[in-house]
């Protein structure tokens, strides 16, 4: 071994997650670390996520009404306070769903640089689908959905990168936005009306009611589903539709980074999802990445989508570490 001394300083910055200031801590200078460090992009910890996920999936299914939810959003409101938003909006509404049910809903804003009038969306549901309708088993068709990727994934990826702006601020404002009531919508076995607007309830109330008075942003990065086994993200329809130039920022930082394999340089389906609310009421380019996997029989979202299968043991690291950095990229190099 010629020199232990560049070799333990490497394996430290490759294991502690320490992104720039483990860099700085060390003697030895690769390349990589480098660039790292001209860049100033703090490096997104998947651990770190993952163990977001498990702490949201221990509260239970975060299904609207249940004590598990109400306790996890108080959990979250602490988290983004934790990481350094300035400014915490708890919105708490009631809204009613397909099926007549009264719902008690919170959306989460947690605002980071709350001053900077240049701002930078970052949202997902932390809302659980009360029903695993989508089941293999018929049994567990009236069963809550532990939903650690489709719902806990997005939140968990965004407190991560709420973690690492506390560290180090970039240049522009963030609204974290964690939105409820978005999975109450029909399964495909209801009969009647099968509308838009009976998902992304929190959405919906959020757009119409916006945290701030005049509230502007120059775009929304939507998140769900970002960390199941095999995912693969196209481009999402509406998002090409409304938000063209932010889909091509997003895709064009994969690319950069080398997750092309996941962000398919390809066009998706429609998804009826949060970001569509967010553009078509509140006006704001938004986009979605979600998975677009035609070739999966269970659900082109993937085989876990709205099943009991839907829990922490099918997440995989690597998703969310490649969609983790890919927005840490993009939010760290946009200027105000
Ligand atoms: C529809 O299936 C119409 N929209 C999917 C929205 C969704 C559900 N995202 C997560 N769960
Ligand atoms: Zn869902």
């Amino acid at each position: 071994m010629k020199n232990p001394a560049i070799i333990i300083t490497l394996l430290f910055v490759a294991l502690s997650c320490g992104g720039r200031k483990a860099a700085n801590t060390g003697t030895a200078s690769s390349k990589a670390i480098q660039e790292t460090q001209a860049k100033a992009v703090p490096e997104f910890c998947a651990d770190s996520a993952f163990s977001f996920i498990k702490q949201q999936t221990d509260f239970g299914p975060r299904v609207p009404n249940t004590q598990a939810h109400d306790d996890c959003g108080i959990w979250l409101a602490a988290k983004l306070s934790l990481f350094g938003a300035d400014m915490i909006h708890l919105q708490n509404f009631d809204t009613r769903t397909f099926d007549n049910k009264t719902l008690k809903c919170l959306n989460i804003i947690g605002s980071f640089n709350s001053e900077c009038p240049t701002r930078v969306i970052l949202c997902s549901h932390w809302d659980s689908r009360p029903w695993a309708d989508n089941d293999p088993d018929p049994a567990n068709w009236s069963k809550p959905v532990d939903a650690a990727n489709d719902g806990a994934s997005g939140v968990a990826v965004i407190l991560e990168i709420a973690r690492q702006m506390q560290k180090q601020a970039p240049e522009i404002g963030v609204d974290c936005i964690f939105l409820d009531a978005e999975d109450w919508g029909p399964g495909e076995n209801w009969q009647g009306e099968h509308l838009e607007t009976y998902w992304g309830l929190g959405t919906q109330h959020w757009a119409k009611n916006p945290h701030k008075a005049g509230y502007k942003a120059r775009y929304a990065i939507l998140l769900d589903m970002v960390g199941g086994k095999g995912a693969q993200f196209a481009r999402e329809m509406y998002s090409v539709m409304f938000a063209k130039h932010v889909v091509d920022k997003v895709w064009g930082a994969a690319g950069r980074l080398g997750y092309g394999s996941l962000f398919l340089p390809v066009d998706g389906g429609y998804v009826t999802d949060d970001h569509y609310f967010i553009n078509s009421i509140a006006r704001i380019p938004s986009i979605d990445i979600v998975p677009y996997l035609p070739a999966c029989k269970e659900s082109s979202f993937g085989p876990t989508w709205h099943t009991t299968h839907d829990n922490i043991e099918n997440i995989d690291k690597k998703v969310l570490e490649a969609v983790g950095k890919t927005l840490m990229e993009v939010i760290y190099n946009e200027k105000p």
